[in-house]
């Protein structure tokens, strides 16, 4: 450029016959300065302009990494929403039921699903009599050796807090035995209590196979949820509590006569779908009032709980012991012939018989007479069946009493 504009000078010189040695050198010092002030001029727009794009394009990082956390800000909000709405959803479904099974496997459900995380899922409720924990419901697991909780459940039942485990190796709040023994199954986990009325009635555990399988903010859900179950897990105490103590007589802890008789018309009724058989035992304590008159009353309720507890050790699952009435028990064997009840009305009584109870430091033998009766062998009707084992046990008493009719 700067040659070029030279040249022009001297060739437009030469042209109209001014070209000397002093023009020339005039005009090159001339042009050299043009130029140089050019060139100068050139290299600053150059320079600022590199400057003002390395600037643009720190500001397009700075931007695009904005609009980078910003996306995900909006993505993790809009999973928060999602979530929300989840919890939204484990209200309404858990509002929906009574029974304490349907409330337990519905926390359970909903939690993997408000959650999203797979591994295992465990609901643990606290035997208040026991003070322990026991296993209530649970998903993802096929087989749960510690179904009282393990160390982390009680960790949580002690502390009464939330707690997370990134990684149980390398957590070192908890014994090395326990965590060696658990590695196997899981690794990391979450966990929190279900507290209600200021007591923890029970722990929510979600857990998996690989570490740092669980965030803050799953933690957080979990709590949410908890809270939510143990609002409506008491509920279902409170309601089954209710219940219980409407068909269970308060001495013994028996069912009482009224819930007999409707469950015997429906044990019946299975028992002649499936052509199989059904017997009951009409049992009633002898000369029970001498034990009144001798030990007292209170020592008579003894005796009482004593055979209820000792009846209901020897039932299979499934049947139902009652107190029909007074110091009256009725027994329901299902699936059991005449011959077969007899066999355990005689091993009931002589069972009874054989432990002295010690009232008031003295030992008094209890002994009971037993009436049996068999459907359909008997009778086919509810009323009819009781009627005739409330004959056969009249037959025992006036027999000599502690032995066992069925004829
Ligand atoms: P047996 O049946 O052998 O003919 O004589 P028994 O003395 O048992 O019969 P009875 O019907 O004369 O007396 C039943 C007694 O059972 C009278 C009553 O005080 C007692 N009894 C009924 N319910 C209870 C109870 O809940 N607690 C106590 N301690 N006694 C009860
Ligand atoms: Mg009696
Ligand atoms: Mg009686």
């Amino acid at each position: 450029m700067l040659f070029l504009s030279v040249a022009i000078v001297i060739w437009q010189d030469l042209k109209i016959g001014l070209y000397g040695y002093s023009a020339f050198t005039m005009e090159f010092m001339i042009t050299t300065l043009i130029g140089y002030a050019f060139l100068r001029q050139r290299n600053r727009v150059e320079a600022d302009s590199a400057l003002k794009i390395e600037r643009l394009e720190e500001d397009m990082n700075i931007l695009s990494n904005d609009i980078k956390e910003k996306n995900l800000g909006v993505h993790s909000l809009e999973e928060k929403l999602n979530r929300y709405a989840m919890l939204k959803g484990v209200i309404e479904s858990l509002s929906t039921h009574l029974s304490l099974d349907d409330i337990n496997n519905l926390v359970i459900e909903e939690s993997v699903k408000t959650l999203g995380k797979s591994g295992r899922a465990l609901l643990f409720l606290v035997d208040t009599e026991k003070q322990d924990l026991m296993l209530s419901a649970s998903s993802g697991a096929s087989r749960i050796k510690t179904k009282k909780g393990d160390t982390f459940d009680h960790w949580v039942l002690r502390h009464r807090k939330s707690l997370i485990v990134e990684d149980i190796t390398r957590d070192f709040r908890f014994p090395v035995d326990d965590v060696e023994e658990s590695k196997k199954i899981f690794k990391s986990l979450i966990a929190t209590p279900l507290i209600s009325e200021n007591k923890v009635i029970g722990i929510m555990r979600m857990d998996n196979p690989d570490v740092f399988m669980f965030t803050q903010d799953d933690l957080r859900l979990l709590d949410i949820i908890s809270d939510l179950a143990a609002v409506v897990i008491q509920n279902a105490l409170f309601y089954s509590r209710t219940q219980e103590l409407a068909i269970k007589d308060g001495l013994t802890g028996l069912v009482v006569r009224r819930y007999f008789l409707d469950r015997l018309e429906e044990e019946i009724k299975r028992a002649a779908h499936r052509k199989g058989a059904i017997s009951i035992l009409m049992m009633d304590i002898d000369h029970f009032k001498e034990y009144n008159d001798k030990f007292g009353h209170t020592s008579g309720d003894l005796v009482l709980k004593y055979l209820a507890r000792t009846l209901m050790s020897m039932v299979k699952e499934g049947d139902i012991v009652a107190r029909y009435g007074g110091e009256e028990l009725v027994i329901l064997l299902c699936g059991r012939n005449k011959k077969e009840a007899a066999i355990e009305a005689e091993e009931m009584r002589r069972t009874i018989q054989d432990k002295p109870l010690t009232l008031r430091r003295h030992a008094a033998t209890i002994t009971v007479s037993i009436g049996v009766a068999n459907s359909p062998e008997d009778a086919i009707l509810p009323e009819e069946l009781i009627k005739i084992a409330d004959e056969r046990l009249y037959k025992a008493k006036t027999k000599g009493r502690n032995r066992t009719c069925s004829v």
